[in-house]
């Protein structure tokens, strides 16, 4: 990485921060007032509302005026919807956690992630109602808000907390429940942004779901550079252009994980 690469990156991290800002604060006044609530897909649990249109609006417009080559994959519509990973490929979580926003009133996320030519190189994650956006990749490492995170430590599953899709487990998914009774003990958030800060401080060991695209992109990119493995459940890389049922944790759970869930 060459000097003006390493500068490029902490630019582009500053500029997509400082939109965040923008949404965040926005947001924070917005969860009070009236909003449009619509159901998507037939699912009368798969919320929507008026800010995640316009926050994606807003988010896929700036990225395009910055980066007008580059390829959206956003969860509204306003995004494209690329057929590979190469170039620069974008990612958009208007708000992530609807429910959450919706009838919570809190734990509820704006995501936004870059990659290119299918390699993780930055990512954002802002906690609106916590007020801190986690940023930053591989090459220029992870800061909560202006704070650098350290690495997580690795531990065994039965020493390690762990992140669940609720809707997965209750369904019976595969390996959820077994993984619910092998682990210290598991938690349920409804928001994948919010579950990867919990990763991120080092607070749970590790975070099993069925997640989209925009779901997962800038979780994993900061849950790589600090250490954990990002795969599906067999152990393998993550396709960005589908859903996968996605397996993050540390060195260690991670394995026990894969080995237990193959066998
Ligand atoms: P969303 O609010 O952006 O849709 C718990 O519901 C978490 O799973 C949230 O992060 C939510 O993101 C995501 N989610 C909701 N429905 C989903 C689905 N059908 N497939 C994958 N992820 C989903
Ligand atoms: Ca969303």
């Amino acid at each position: 990485m060459t000097d003006s690469d390493f500068k490029e990156l902490k630019a582009i991290d500053q500029m997509v921060c400082h939109w965040l800002e923008e949404l965040m604060h926005q947001a924070q006044e917005l969860v009070q007032s009236h909003l449009d609530v619509q159901h998507k897909d037939g699912d009368t649990r798969n919320l929507v509302t008026n800010v995640d249109r316009e926050n994606e609006r807003w988010l896929d417009q700036k990225i395009r005026t910055f980066n007008p080559e580059a390829k959206i994959i956003s969860e509204e519509g306003f995004g494209d919807h690329p057929l590979d990973m190469e170039g620069d490929v974008w990612f958009v979580d208007p708000i992530d956690g609807t429910m959450n926003f919706v009838h919570e009133h809190t734990d509820f996320a704006i995501m936004v992630a870059l990659y290119r030519d299918g390699q993780p190189l930055l990512g954002w994650i802002a906690d609106v109602m916590g007020n801190d956006i986690y940023h930053g990749g591989p090459a220029i490492g992870v800061q909560i808000n202006q704070q650098q995170l350290p690495a997580s430590p690795d531990l065994q599953l039965s020493q390690s907390i762990l992140m669940l899709s609720g809707r997965r487990l209750v369904a019976g998914d595969y390996g959820y429940k077994t993984l619910a009774q092998k682990a210290l003990a598991f938690r349920v958030i409804g928001s994948a942004g919010i579950t990867f800060s919990y990763l991120l401080k080092g607070q749970v060991n590790g975070y099993f779901s069925k997640l989209m695209p925009w779901d997962v992109a800038a979780g994993r990119v900061l849950a790589e550079s600090l250490g954990f493995i990002v795969t599906n459940l067999d152990g393998q890389a993550l396709n960005m252009l589908s859903s996968n049922t996605v397996l993050i944790a540390t060195d260690s759970t991670h394995h026990e994980i894969v080995t237990m869930l193959k066998g």
